[in-house]
């Protein structure tokens, strides 16, 4: 045995000399803590792990890690995420961020994500608000919340991260309470472990721009999934989302399917082996109308 598999890594291991800067309060405190421990739990290799994100209060979360980390672009994490697993298959790529960053301007990124179903682990801090540059409304703000931006109630429909995840091809999904660390950590750890793109939506309360009662508000909301769910049920996973005065609480889907990595590893070695590639004259003869 090497010296580096003799290493039990603890929860603490993973942390930063950087102290966080969010609010008193603040949900992501618990979400940081839930990623340690998940990560503690299944001995990630720090030096093999990136964690990125974008821009927002939530997307701070790589500097307080002790792994390889980039805090990157508004809206753009899970593209950047995408570049590193590609290149580099054999990390653990973990994205992180706000709903606003991961729902609005990145929505169209968090789509292909799923649909490409790359092996990375998306973790959104859902607050219902963009917290960071002090709240204006979200695309997961409820109906009629009043914001920063929206003195009168928000006009809009919101819409459900998970339901988005589901239906357009992420294969783990679940949901889960930054004030509930009992149950998200062991959730967080799956999501984590889980072979292909899985998404983790963490209810994180903005108690700043959101209400200092938003724990309460959300703890009443909360419910687990009946234990009979079945998770490889699309349709099923489908049935706890959008819900009106609750927060379900648990795995929603998970299925196995090769991964976007897996198959960049199959051409890789199609590529790589015997096979001759066409030349430049059979890939013309195979246009229409022939040159
Ligand atoms: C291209 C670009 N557009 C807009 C912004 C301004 N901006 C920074 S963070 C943010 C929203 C933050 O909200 P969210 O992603 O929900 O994160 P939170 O702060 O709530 O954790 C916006 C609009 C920016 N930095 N870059
Ligand atoms: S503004 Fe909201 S999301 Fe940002 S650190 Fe403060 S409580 Fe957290
Ligand atoms: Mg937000």
């Amino acid at each position: 045995m090497s010296a580096v598999e003799m290493i039990q890594l603890k929860p603490g291991d993973y942390k930063t000399d950087l102290k966080p800067v969010w609010c008193p309060g603040c949900g992501d405190y618990g979400v940081l803590n839930a990623l340690y421990r998940s990560l503690a739990k299944l001995q990630i290799e720090p030096w093999n792990t990136v964690v990125m994100s974008g821009i927002g209060c939530s997307s701070r979360l790589p500097g307080y890690v002790d792994t390889y980390g980039f805090n990157s672009v508004h809206g753009r994490a899970l593209t950047l995420a995408t570049g590193v697993k590609s290149a580099r298959p054999e990390l653990t790529v973990i994205t992180v961020g706000g709903d606003g960053d991961g729902m609005a301007i990145g929505g169209n990124h968090f789509i292909h994500s799923c649909r490409r179903n790359m092996d990375i682990t998306y973790i959104l801090m859902h607050n219902e608000i963009y917290g960071l540059t002090k709240g204006q409304v979200a695309p997961t703000t409820p109906t009629g919340d009043k914001t920063k931006s929206t003195f009168y109630g928000n006009p809009e429909a919101a819409l459900d991260p998970c339901e988005l995840a589901i239906s357009t091809g992420a294969t783990w999904v679940g949901r889960g309470f930054a004030g509930d660390m009992k149950f998200l950590v062991p959730l967080m750890t799956e999501a984590i472990a889980h072979h292909g793109f899985s998404f983790l939506n963490v209810m994180s309360p903005c108690v700043t721009f959101r209400g200092d009662d938003q724990f309460k508000v959300m703890k009443e909301k909360l419910q687990n999934l009946p234990e009979d769910h079945d998770v490889t049920s699309r349709r099923a996973a489908i049935y706890y989302t959008r819900e009106e005065g609750v927060i379900t609480q648990g795995v929603l889907y998970n299925t196995q399917q090769p991964s976007l990595t897996d198959r960049i590893l199959e051409l890789r070695e199609l590529t790589l082996g015997d096979n001759t590639p066409p030349t430049t004259e059979e890939i013309f003869e195979t246009f229409y109308p022939p040159f």
